[in-house]
């Protein structure tokens, strides 16, 4: 058994009550005027901002620390091609055979369909994969506990930084998704979770008028 090893809780930072709710509801504000966005510009925005991104996605909290994901990181537009033209064909799939009714009038209102040009035009995509475990040097397999949740507080902490970087981001989900695996390369204990697809919007850009439910409906004190 490793025995633990404890530090000073030294980069904790603590304000007045007037200063902290004045925090909260300012990151309230900025996270508010986040939008889901279907329509990038092709210009680039620094590699600095995506790389500081992924590091504040990878301080998020994970079951034993063992941080159970991997971002690979897409700009190359041969491999976005690919990704476009994988994603598409699963997305005809959906929309055109398995989706229920039910679902594509849950959609309806985004207006979405299996014509994904973003994955070309945006220049970063950003393939978040969940392992179900880990593989040591020496080959050896170390269990991942909540690698689902885990990875999905990470996705959720990424969101926020590229909003926060001023850049508009698209969680997308086509399903399946392990074509990722296979135009990436990434190893059988890695599944894709989801493609954040990063960039500007185009000047254009348009979104449905769609809003966010009340507190009241969301949340519960006791
Ligand atoms: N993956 C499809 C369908 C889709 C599903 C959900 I749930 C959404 O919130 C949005 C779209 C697509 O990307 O079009």
């Amino acid at each position: 058994m490793t025995a633990p090893h404890f530090i000073p809780l030294s980069q904790y930072q603590s304000y007045p009550d007037d200063e902290m709710s004045r925090r909260a509801a300012e990151y309230y504000q900025l996270m508010d005027a986040r939008r889901t966005v279907r329509e990038f510009s092709d210009r680039v925005p620094p590699r600095d901002v995506i790389e500081n991104c992924l590091k504040t996605a990878s301080t998020a909290p994970s079951g034993a620390n063992l941080q159970p994901w991997h971002f690979a990181v897409v700009s190359d537009p041969q491999i976005k091609k690919k990704v476009r033209e994988a994603a598409e064909a699963e997305e005809r799939e959906f929309y055109e055979r398995l989706a229920p009714p039910e679902w594509l009038e849950a959609l309806a209102p985004l207006g979405t369909d299996s014509n994904k040009p973003f994955l070309e035009t945006a220049p970063y995509l950003i393939a978040v994969f969940s392992q179900r475990f880990g593989v040591l040097p020496d080959g050896r397999k170390v269990k991942h506990y909540y690698a689902v949740e885990s990875v999905g507080i990470a996705a959720g902490m990424l969101v926020a930084a590229v909003h926060n970087a001023g850049l508009a981001s698209l969680t997308h989900t086509p399903s399946p998704m392990g074509f990722l695996n296979d135009i990436l390369g990434r190893p059988a204990n890695e599944r894709p979770f989801l493609l954040l697809v990063v960039g500007y919007p185009a000047d254009d850009a348009r979104v449905p008028d769609i809003g966010r439910k009340p507190l009241e409906s969301i949340a519960s004190f006791h």
